[in-house]
């Protein structure tokens, strides 16, 4: 790839309520550019609560007959919007690069990517199904059907502005709700772009609605008397308080949150594809993915080659504008996210770390933090437990199999983990014993497939898991039918 943005100009903010694009009447905002911060990407007035009400109020005017609008209608413009998003994957990926600050490859990726999410969500009524039973009951049938929710709520973070979004969105249309989506205020144009493509394809007014503006506008969401259901992927401190006000409504949630996952290194396995991937997991999109890897777990035989080989190849990565195709990783979000970080490393430091690597940021931005790679004494050290969400891995060393997966096991969070090895019987004791939502064998820690579940153990998630067979269980309910004839 060798296209580098030239596209400049910033573009006016709408939200779309009631399929209507919309000045907001609320604060200015102006989302930047990391990498520049003078460089304006787009800018207007944000939602007002009244504008959420409103779009509210518009998704649930047009629930009954989005529902009852025959799903295969409903996958087709799901299909239709993902051409018109293909179609503008080179301009929309670099506005993302801009935007949120991956680079260009990546926020192109993550464009087409969102293009095959509704692609695959637009064939679900191919695929969806009920059950049928038996009754206990002469001449009787019980069938088992499923229904919408009703109005969706959606609150999306920044580091995926439009694969996230479009993996909550696709099965909420195609399973029949209506959504009123909020953005992270970091990424508005790319929330736009999504909400457009849709809009170009011809859903009918009210069925998507985009409310941008700040977090207070997801608490009148989700105080909402018309809410039948939120979805959220963010951090883990607004998902619990999200989950606590939807319990306190009755109002079912899923939410992902955050991740410590680790990659587990064992002796036999193929060094140089573990370095490979981990280097990956650990830096793409500047470890801004809650499936990044951000433990790694090295069985002492092999650990000082490992490392070396890794500051190699971490040497050869280059830190710098996202838009330069040359740049393998682009800034953290915001100023204020790689100030936590750097706090974070100095923190983890202090308790003993030793710095294996830094990586070179001299002369760029403030929100570029450079690649770090620690390695932890035995203890307490906060790089361990917290999730930096940013380019620093964390690192210990195992005498053996089993301790490698005790220490993979030892965090709150349980999203994804890495196992490298070439021994089958390895294999299926990770298996058995990591306790994780996705677990990768010879692969990086980051990734999701549409047609398969998505969602982590323990405090990474909470509520129905996302995506493939599972997406159905958070966007629709069951109505089990007592079949008899008169
Ligand atoms: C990926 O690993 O490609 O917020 C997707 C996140 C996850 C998505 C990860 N919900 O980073």
């Amino acid at each position: 790839m060798t296209q580098t943005m030239t596209h400049t100009e910033t573009v006016q903010l709408r939200l779309l309520i009631n399929g209507q694009w919309a000045q907001g009447a609320g604060k200015e905002l102006a989302s930047s550019s990391p990498a520049d911060p003078e460089k304006v990407v787009a800018s207007g007035g944000t939602a007002t609560v009244e504008d959420v009400d409103a779009a509210m109020d518009a998704a649930r005017t047009a629930a009954a007959n989005w529902a009852a609008t025959p799903m295969a209608e409903r996958g087709a413009y799901l299909a239709r919007a993902a051409g018109i998003i293909t179609a503008n994957a080179d301009a929309w990926g670099s506005e993302l690069a801009r935007e949120e600050g991956k680079t260009f490859v990546e926020g192109r990726g993550e464009v087409l990517r969102a293009a095959q999410i509704l692609t695959y969500y637009s064939a679900e009524s191919d695929r969806l199904a009920g059950e049928v039973f038996s009754s206990p009951r002469r001449g009787e049938r019980i069938l088992v059907t499923r229904k919408p929710l009703g109005v969706l709520g959606v609150i999306t973070p920044f580091n995926f502005p439009i694969a996230i979004p479009a993996w909550k969105i696709a099965p909420a249309l195609v399973f029949g709700n209506t959504v009123v989506w909020k953005p992270a205020s970091t990424v508005p144009l790319l929330a736009m772009r999504l909400a457009q493509g849709l809009v170009q394809a011809g859903l009918p007014d009210g069925v998507m609605n985009l409310v941008i503006g700040p977090g207070a506008l997801g608490d009148r969401i989700v105080n909402h008397p018309d809410l039948d259901g939120l979805t959220f992927t963010g951090s883990t401190r607004v998902g619990r308080k999200l989950a606590a006000t939807a319990a306190e409504a009755g109002v079912p949630i899923q939410a992902e949150m955050g991740g410590k996952n680790a990659s587990v290194v064992l002796e036999d396995a193929d060094l140089e594809l573990a370095v490979e991937q981990v280097l990956f997991g650990a830096f793409r999109s500047t470890g801004q993915k809650c499936t990044a890897t951000s433990r790694l777990i090295l069985q002492e035989s092999i650990a000082e080659v490992f490392l070396t080989r890794l500051r190699e190849r971490l040497s050869e990565w280059k830190t710098g504008d996202p838009t330069d195709p040359s740049v393998h990783m682009g800034p953290v979000v915001s100023v204020s996210a790689a100030e936590e970080i750097r706090a974070g490393i100095a923190a983890s430091i202090t308790a003993g770390a030793t710095v294996r690597f830094e990586g070179d940021v001299v002369g760029l931005g403030d929100a570029f933090v450079a690649p770090t790679v620690l390695e932890l004494p035995t203890g307490e050290n906060n790089a361990w437990r917290d999730e930096f969400f940013g380019p620093v891995l964390a690192v210990r060393r195992a005498a053996s199999t089993a301790e490698a997966f005790a220490l993979a096991n030892d965090s709150a969070y349980g999203l994804s983990c890495a196992v490298f090895t070439q021994d089958l019987s390895k294999v299926l004791e990770a298996m058995e014993t990591i306790d994780v939502g996705i677990l990768h064998v010879n692969s990086e820690s980051a990734g999701a497939d549409p047609h398969v579940p998505f969602g982590g153990a323990k405090k990474s998630g909470y509520g129905p898991k996302e995506q493939g067979g599972a997406a159905k269980e958070f966007f629709t309910h069951t109505t089990t039918v007592y079949l008899r004839g008169a």
